[in-house]
């Protein structure tokens, strides 16, 4: 088959929403688009453990302590399920890791923002995890399947990480002023951080458009960012708390909530590598990378001694 028809029979697959397989035909950018993205997303699932880990051991009773494990854990699964549908493109767990932690990789500029307070847990909850479901919904039916499929067992997760952030809040929201003034802090601190989750506005999205026709992305980044705020505007009535911006109103023409500027200039620092945390957070990697390497090694030579007791047995 010549080239043309190759690409053809491709987009025509796509066109018929049949998902694209490993071993398939696929141009090479179409690959290198699934692979950029897969795996920014795994580091960010690894990295977002950092900031949700430091409450670990300062959760205020036994019951949050273990939803804070259980969440963190989530986040580690969530990674490796993504890495494994990552390397069906062709490349190794080792390399995208390496990646990481040289700073050659990106991943959500969200996490190098600091946890400062127990509220954080929530807002992290409530915020990130919801910023991250909506696209995550959408990606349920992404074209290439191993990345789809991933994500549906990842999106029952979330909605888990959402709903305990959410309470969480709640709960704080009717304590004390010392409690509720925390709560708020919180929400003011992680709502901007949260809209830029989606990435820079359409007119600047390099991506995008191309990811579209291709079926990658289903939604555009300020289709869902939309649709984020006009979730969040409704929730937050509940814990009676307000969002950080004075210009959120309902718009009856357009049958959504205009809200205000995002701050760009922050945003490209922050994906640069210039946030609060970014440093950090890859001194961070790079110290458990080296420190987990007996385990490594360990889990190696075990999974060794099994093969060899196998092939032993069938001898
Ligand atoms: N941060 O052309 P665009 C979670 C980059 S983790 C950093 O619009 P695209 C959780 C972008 O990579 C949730 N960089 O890109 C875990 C591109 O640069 P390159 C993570 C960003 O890919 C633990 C350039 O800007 N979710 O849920 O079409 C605890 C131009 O952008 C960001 C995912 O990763 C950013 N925010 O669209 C709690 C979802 N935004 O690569 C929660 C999967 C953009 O060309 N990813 N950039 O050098 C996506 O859906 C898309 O990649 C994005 C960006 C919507 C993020």
């Amino acid at each position: 088959m010549s080239l043309h028809d190759l690409e053809k029979t491709f987009q025509d697959k796509i066109d018929k929403e049949i998902k694209i397989e490993p071993k398939d035909w696929m141009p090479e950018a179409y690959r290198k688009t699934n692979l950029r993205q897969i795996s920014q997303h795994a580091h960010s699932e690894i990295v977002g453990m950092l900031p949700e880990g430091n409450w670990i051991t300062r959760a205020p009773s036994l019951k949050r302590k273990a939803i804070l494990i259980a969440k963190v854990q989530d986040e580690a699964g969530h990674g490796l399920y993504l890495y494994s549908a990552a390397e069906t493109l062709g490349t190794s767990r080792e390399q995208m890791v390496e990646d990481l932690n040289s700073g050659k990789a990106k991943y959500s500029s969200i996490f190098n923002y600091p946890t400062l307070t127990w509220a954080d847990m929530g807002a992290v909850g409530w915020l990130v995890d919801g910023a991250a479901i909506l696209n995550q919904v959408m990606l349920c039916r992404t074209s290439y399947g191993p990345y789809a499929r991933a994500m549906v067992r990842i999106c029952k997760e979330e909605s888990f990480h959402q709903r305990q952030g959410f309470e969480t809040l709640l709960v704080l929201s009717k304590g004390t002023k010392e409690q509720k003034a925390m709560c708020q802090d919180a929400i003011n601190r992680w709502w901007w951080p949260s809209l830029m989750m989606f990435g820079p506005k359409d007119s600047e999205s390099t991506n995008s458009d191309q990811s579209i026709k291709w079926k990658i992305k289903r939604k555009t980044n300020d289709e869902l960012r939309q649709q984020f705020v006009d979730m969040i505007t409704e929730q937050i009535k509940l814990l009676g708390m307000t969002l950080p911006d004075e210009s959120i109103r309902w718009n009856k023409q357009r049958n959504h909530y205009d809200f205000g500027e995002i701050n760009w200039d922050e945003f490209w620092s922050v994906v640069k590598g210039n946030g609060p945390c970014n440093k950090q957070r890859l001194e961070a990697k790079n110290k458990d990378h080296q420190e987990g390497l007996w385990v490594r090694k360990a889990a190696l030579a075990y999974a060794e001694k099994k093969r060899l007791r196998v092939t032993v047995k069938v001898a």
